[in-house]
């Protein structure tokens, strides 16, 4: 238009060029068909919503906008499951700008395209290593919550349940009843004297008589709190259930800056809050569960998207353990995600954290297995093992577990997770099961080819996870699995029948002439660890077999006459004394484990069904997808 405009004095300026009324109208139709194809261009480009905006009324500017990035979102990855909500755009504006934010938007726009760039970490053994990703807390709260209360439906969750949580209370023996009474007893004895001297730490030290924070999760407190939250509400300890969730709801902080284990966070933090919304529908789980949940991404902003073991919850810098050899992580911590991360996903509405844990398992399924085995310890760099040691105890333990629970909870439908319990399986009972002299089945540890003759107290797990697997073995195997099960929780049990107090040791050896007893001074204390009792549980649900329950009452009354002290229970450090030191401390996870399996082998079938739930390696119920999660991770 301006070209057009007349200056007073100079002829029009086509007229000054000379051209005839033909030309003239030549020349102006040609103009306006550049004009045109200038306007349309500004919809077509890639993004062109801020022209929009100044030709479009705003609501329809904002809707073409969100649209728009929606379908480049697609485009850029592939993976997704296109029915899903997207991530935040891209290019969401951190909620603390600093210096480093362009830097981090960047990074943001390569993940989001999935484009290789340099890695952000530094040498192995050198610490941070990793400077994360920007802090999920870049997506503004509000949208989260909306996206994810459009997503969830908790009604029709609670309908897909085939049984009420707590049961329905059909009539019981008078003995059974009283027995459960008593573990509920305990419990509330644990709980009041964590809330009198010990409110808002992590644990309870009850000889003390105050509390304990410790280094493990970064700042955050409260872990008796919520670990406790779903045991309470099992047993009906109302008022203590609504001391617990006042906390949550008035002291909870999740604005911490100091350095967490990812494994210990995910277990007992992200899995008490989801079982706890579970179970009741009250949001304030949920959300809680949901915001500490995106403050965990940073850790797995390494080449292969293993996670690092420890991370700032605060800055999102993460690193390696410096005990891990180098730099390595760990088989049980990073393979210990994937139940949480599949319901955060699907209470979000937000695929990435199912497409973290995907891309776990698609590492793991890369790389080669010695024997068929999994070392414990793997480099987030390379993907490759970097040492040969294997245990179904500690450092390896809940990686088996939670394939199997991967699997019963998809509701069977995770045929890969079920592939590889049943293969690394198969490599566990053919290299490391072996048989006492005394007719004890034990599973050894592995070094390199070398078996080291030890079981430790974690790995008396293994009993109640084969047999919860043995249950969809193939045709023949079954049996076998069971017996296997059975064979195994009888070693555990004998660690504890062994020992003048009852309770079992931390580790126990089959290589000196004793069997089934610690030999080492530092392998004989007992921190009210449940793996046992685990065991005794899963048994007794599979097999009904009364000696299991016999078995769990033998250990409430040690624990009655070694670990009560004034002020709560205590861990003790030599089992093979009857007059045993106190340790002073009341761990988070004999509320959250030890107790809860106690009590539930006193309960019917049909109190937190096996049906309708699977338990977190915290002993946290988390629901069996009866409903088809819609949040599908697709990572290739
Ligand atoms: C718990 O925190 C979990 O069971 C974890 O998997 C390993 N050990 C402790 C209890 O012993």
């Amino acid at each position: 238009m301006v070209l057009l405009r007349k200056v007073p004095g100079m002829p029009g300026w086509p007229a000054a060029l000379g051209l005839r009324l033909p030309q003239k109208f030549l020349f102006l139709l040609f103009l306006s068909g550049l004009l045109t194809l200038c306007f349309g261009a500004l919809f077509l480009l890639p993004d062109s919503s801020r022209f929009k905006r100044l030709f479009l009324p705003r609501r329809a500017a904002a809707s073409a906008s969100s649209s728009s990035s929606s379908a480049s979102s697609a485009a850029a990855s592939s993976t997704r499951d296109t029915d899903l909500p997207r991530s935040p755009p891209a290019a969401a504006e951190p909620r603390h700008a600093s210096p480093a934010a362009p830097r981090r938007l960047r990074d943001k726009l390569r993940a989001a395209a999935r484009l290789p760039g340099p890695p952000a970490h530094t040498a192995p053994g050198s610490r941070p290593q990793v400077r994360g990703a920007e802090p999920a807390s870049a997506v503004p709260a509000a949208a989260r919550d909306t996206r994810a209360a459009a997503r969830f439906d908790y009604e029709r969750f609670r309908q897909s349940l085939r049984h009420p949580p707590r049961g329905r209370r059909p009539a019981e023996e008078p003995e059974t009843r009283a027995r459960r009474m008593k573990v509920k007893e305990m419990m509330k004895f644990a709980w009041d004297n964590y809330k009198q001297y010990a409110l808002g730490k992590n644990e309870l030290r009850p000889l003390t008589k105050n509390g304990h924070i410790g280094n493990m999760f970064g700042g955050l407190r409260g872990a008796t709190v919520v670990d406790a939250l779903d045991t309470l509400y099992i047993m009906e300890l109302e008022e203590e259930f609504q001391e617990a969730k006042k906390w949550v709801e008035r002291s909870f902080d999740l604005n911490v800056n100091g350095e967490a284990s990812l494994f210990e966070v995910n277990i007992r933090y992200i899995g008490g809050l989801l079982a706890a919304y579970y179970l009741t529908g009250e949001e304030v789980f949920k959300s809680k569960a949901l915001e500490l949940g995106e403050k965990l991404l940073p850790a797995f902003n390494t080449p292969t998207g293993i996670p690092r073991g420890v991370i700032n919850l605060g800055s999102g810098m993460s690193w390696s353990w410096g005990w891990a050899s180098a730099g390595s992580s760990i088989l049980a911590e990073f393979g210990t995600l994937h139940l949480e991360f599949l319901h955060l996903s699907e209470l979000s509405g937000n695929p990435v954290f199912a497409e973290k844990v995907t891309n776990i398992r698609k590492v793991l399924n890369r790389v080669e297995k010695p024997q068929g085995l999994y070392p414990n310890f793997l480099s987030p760099v390379t993907g490759n093992w970097v040492q040969h040691h294997v245990s179904i105890g500690g450092l390896g333990d809940s990686f088996y577990e939670y394939l199997i629970k991967s699997w019963l909870m998809s509701d069977k439908k995770d045929s890969e997770a079920k592939k590889m319990y049943d293969d690394a399986l198969e490599a566990i009972e053919k290299h490391l099961v072996k048989k006492s002299a005394g007719g004890l089945t034990y599973i050894a540890e592995w070094r390199g080819g070398v078996l080291d003759h030890k079981m430790g107290h974690l790995a008396c797990f293994s009993g109640g996870m084969i047999a919860l697997g043995a249950e969809h073995a193939g045709e023949g195997r079954k049996q076998h699995y069971m017996d296997l099960a059975a064979e195994i929780t009888n070693t555990c049990h004998e660690s504890y029948a062994r020992s003048d107090t009852k309770l079992g040791p931390e580790a126990f050896r089959f290589d000196t002439g004793t069997e089934a007893m610690a030999t080492r001074l530092s392998e004989r204390y007992y921190i009210l660890r449940p793996e046992v009792v685990e065991s005794y549980m899963y048994m007794w649900r599979l097999t009904h077999d009364p000696k299991y329950r016999q078995w769990g009452w033998e250990a409430v009354k040690a624990l009655e006459k070694h670990c009560r002290v004034e002020a709560g229970f205590s861990g003790i450090r030599d089992v093979y004394t009857t007059t045993p030191t106190h340790d002073n401390m009341q761990q988070s996870f004999f509320l959250a484990e030890t107790l809860k399996y106690l009590y539930l082998l006193f309960c019917e079938d049909d109190v937190l069904s096996l049906d309708d739930w699977v338990f977190n390696t915290e002993a946290h119920p988390l629901p069996v997808n009866h409903t088809n999660f819609k949040a599908k991770a697709n990572v290739q």
